[in-house]
């Protein structure tokens, strides 16, 4: 009786201590941007616990990093923001040795310019940026950017609270580059989303989705992935990517150089490169996925049967990704402050 009082009582004294020395990561990712249930069972298959933060944009994600008063192990940056993340020492090299499920990656998404010996990030996600429309909602299929300053969409009409994003497409409705830093170009870009701003009912992140489903607008400024999301929900729905061309992005997922917890990073990122799990995130996610070994799990004929996560040639050749704009960066955040103030 003794030995048993001796036991439970060293158990109940040894358990908090077990619990403080579990092992965590920090992962930093976009609101609505992994299934849950993946999450789940990486805890149980690694018994690593995952404290889990999200964001709406990059420069949302950049600030709070660049800041240096938080720690995440894992973080999931675009393109642009990559390279700059890159320039400023902010995310370090992976160590592809203990990622060998980057086999699953298709190669061409490895080098893009902004990581060229692909050494940061580890390809996540792709899409295009492209117009939402309700069938029903709409008199014609729209096939042109200026379906964004039509009239007839006065309050039915939403727009990404993002300025890289938004800006990019106003550049583009006035006819320029989308990584322009001419201040004459943001000048148009800035004096079309201003006009504009009367008819938006609402600058939205992943509200878009729920807005959308529910019929609350008739055209939405989206990403591809969200487009395939609100599209499995409803008929009424589809997507186009404008004539005038647009963004093709490439989302990843990255280690910050500050981060405790490198080798739990690791296991992370493995993980989320394994085909079972790739695939069972695509199918909550509905962002187009670089991982070939899941789309082969998924059905390869029924994936690229898709024009929104696999499109023709003739419109990626229309798609431009962003570019880290240096100090010009700062002529965008004022110009979207002033976007955002107006009125
Ligand atoms: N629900 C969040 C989706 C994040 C998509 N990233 C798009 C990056 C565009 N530059």
């Amino acid at each position: 009786m003794k030995k048993w009082f001796s036991l439970v009582l060293c158990l109940a004294l040894l358990c908090p201590a077990l619990a403080l020395a579990q092992e965590t990561i920090n992962v930093y990712n976009w609101g609505d941007y992994i299934d849950v249930e993946v999450l789940d069972q990486f805890e149980q298959e690694t018994g690593i616990k995952v404290i889990y933060e999200t964001f709406e944009t990059n420069e949302d994600m950049y600030a709070k990093i660049a800041m240096g008063g938080s720690s995440y192990d894992v973080i999931f940056p675009s393109d642009y923001m990559i390279e700059r993340m890159i320039q400023e020492d902010l995310v370090q090299k992976i160590n592809w040795e203990n990622i060998p499920n980057v086999a699953n990656i298709d190669p061409r998404f490895l080098h893009e310019d902004y990581d060229p010996e692909a050494a940061y990030s580890v390809p996540y996600t792709w899409g295009t940026m492209g117009i939402l429309y309700n069938k029903e909602m709409v008199e014609e299929a729209p096939n042109s950017w200026d379906t964004l300053m039509d009239e007839t969409y006065t309050m039915d009409m939403l727009m990404l609270n993002s300025p890289r994003d938004t800006l990019a497409i106003a550049l583009v409705m006035a006819g320029h580059d989308l990584n322009s830093v001419d201040p004459a170009d943001l000048e148009d870009a800035k004096n079309l989303l201003i006009e504009q701003k009367p008819m938006v009912l609402a600058y939205v992140v992943d509200e878009v989705k729920d807005k959308m489903i529910g019929g609350e607008a008739a055209v939405a400024l989206v990403w591809s992935g969200d487009a395939t999301f609100c599209m499995s929900e409803t008929d009424e729905l589809d997507y186009v990517v404008p004539q005038e061309g647009s963004n093709i992005f490439y989302d990843s997922i990255c280690i910050p150089a500050n981060a405790k917890n490198v080798s739990g990073a690791e296991k992370f990122i493995d993980f989320m490169c394994r085909a079972d799990i790739a695939a069972k995130n695509y199918e909550y996610v509905g962002y187009a996925i670089p991982n070939t070994a899941a789309i082969e799990l998924l059905g390869a004929e029924e994936y690229n049967a898709s024009p929104v996560n696999n499109p023709p040639q003739e419109v990626l050749d229309k798609c431009e990704v962003f570019r880290y704009l240096g100090e010009d960066t700062k002529l965008y955040d004022q110009i979207w402050t002033e976007i955002i103030s107006e009125f």
